[in-house]
């Protein structure tokens, strides 16, 4: 064989570094997961060898009849998921699944409502430093000042005035349940076309712990990694009305070779997602973020919302300590082994890269059978770093502290 016989130790070296990290701290971004030992086979497989530009039963490269069945299992698997006509997961992200059905739908200048990054939308949702926001006319609806829930009258003016094309749901920063009828039926009023992006909660709705979009929205599209724990990836659901727009859309509009090794996992991982235990899954992380929650209002935090129903928390850290950032609490976090990330809060007085929040996600830790017994203890490891962040010694305690608490609990102990 021509490849070398040595081992890259510069770089395996890396990775067992990054198993042992995964394996010894708590992961608590809520959009990260562990992907079972089946989902990272087949993604490490040969499929990584092929290439296969077009879809199943129509490539422009030969040798594809294997890749084929494989691609139609995963459409298959997920359509049935979701309840959909059409899928599409040639995607090699959310981003690029947004993309693509921007493309498929709009034309450059469109006008299209989308939630505000900074009330817990997505860069894609037409931030101005994204492609979204620069070639489409986005209008950002937001929040109540109320209760912190999405803000359906405003979102229905905004409607009426702006008349877009296209009213895009979803959020990467909101704890609760977004309700999809009330969206469909202002989309029904302006003749607007309707996306749910459903990236963070994909897993929650094939569990049954969330409603599912589909027989409601033109379009859903959602990441494979996330709460529904298969490979990183994207992926779009359509009604037959637009199926061809967004398969052109994504190839030949937007990308080449589809990534047929991670379509392969993506197919390992909607079968997961289908079995019963998965349902048990999707309520336990829901039931994880409540006590966490629970536990960290406690302890003196305040929840964005008063809570959560689905797999996030955000945490505004100023009645806690007014001093203490996002940015500072995620890097003393870090030390201390517990891995989160900062987050703005609604109308935060601070910028993006400082915050005054903290996002926290149960999804990885609920994967390795951590249940509501473990959420407390966490909110206490969280609380002691903080107010001990300018003590290296509580640090180290902490960190101490979660090794062992993961010990219990190591997601990849091979
Ligand atoms: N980066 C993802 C998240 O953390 O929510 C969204 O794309």
């Amino acid at each position: 064989m021509p490849w070398s016989s040595e081992r890259d130790t510069e770089v395996f070296g890396l990775l067992a570094r990054e198993v042992e990290r995964q394996n010894t701290g708590l992961q608590l971004i809520a959009s990260e997961n562990f992907a079972s030992p089946a989902v990272m086979e087949a993604t490490g497989s040969v499929l990584t060898n092929k290439y296969s530009e077009g879809y199943p039963g129509k490539r422009y490269y030969g040798g594809n009849g294997i890749v084929d069945d494989i691609e139609d299992i995963a459409r298959e698997r997920v359509k049935a998921l979701f309840g959909a006509d059409h899928a599409n997961v040639q995607p090699h992200s959310g981003a690029n699944a947004n993309m693509g059905v921007y493309l498929a739908l709009l034309e450059p200048g469109d006008t299209v409502l989308g939630m505000s990054l900074d009330h817990g939308g997505h860069l894609t949702h037409g931030s101005p430093v994204n492609f979204s926001g620069q070639l489409y006319n986005f209008v950002g609806y937001g929040l109540t000042t109320s209760d912190e829930r999405v803000d359906f009258e405003h979102m229905r003016e905004l409607a009426r005035t702006h008349r877009p094309k296209l009213i895009v749901a979803g959020a990467t920063a909101y704890p609760r349940v977004i309700d999809p009828a009330p969206i469909r039926e202002i989309a029904d009023e302006v003749g607007a076309l309707f996306l749910f992006d459903a990236a963070h909660v994909a897993g929650l709705i094939a569990g049954g712990a969330h409603p599912n979009p589909t027989p409601l929205a033109d379009i859903v599209t959602f990441t494979t990694h996330k709460t529904l724990r298969g490979p990183r990836g994207g992926c779009i659901l359509c009604t037959s009305e637009h199926a061809a727009a967004i398969d052109k859309a994504i190839f030949p509009g937007l990308q080449g070779g589809p990534l047929e090794h991670v379509i392969a996992a993506k197919a390992v991982g909607f079968g997961e997602a289908a079995q019963p235990e998965f349902r048990d899954y999707a309520a336990q992380i829901v039931a994880n973020a409540q006590a966490l929650a629970e536990a960290l209002a406690g302890e003196g935090f305040r929840l964005v919302s008063g809570g959560t129903d689905n797999h996030l928390l955000l945490v505004d850290l100023r009645t806690f300590d007014d001093e203490l950032t996002g940015k500072m609490a995620q890097a003393v976090l870090d030390d201390a082994g517990i891995t989160l990330n900062k987050n703005t809060v609604p109308d935060d007085p601070r910028s993006p890269f400082v915050t005054s929040g903290v996002r926290i996600g149960t999804p990885a830790v609920t994967t390795q059978g951590m249940t509501p017994a473990e959420m407390p203890v966490i909110a206490r490891y969280i609380a002691t770093a903080l107010r001990g962040r300018d003590d290296p010694a509580v640090i180290a305690d902490v960190r101490e502290q979660v090794a062992v608490l993961c010990a219990r609990f190591t997601p990849y102990p091979d």
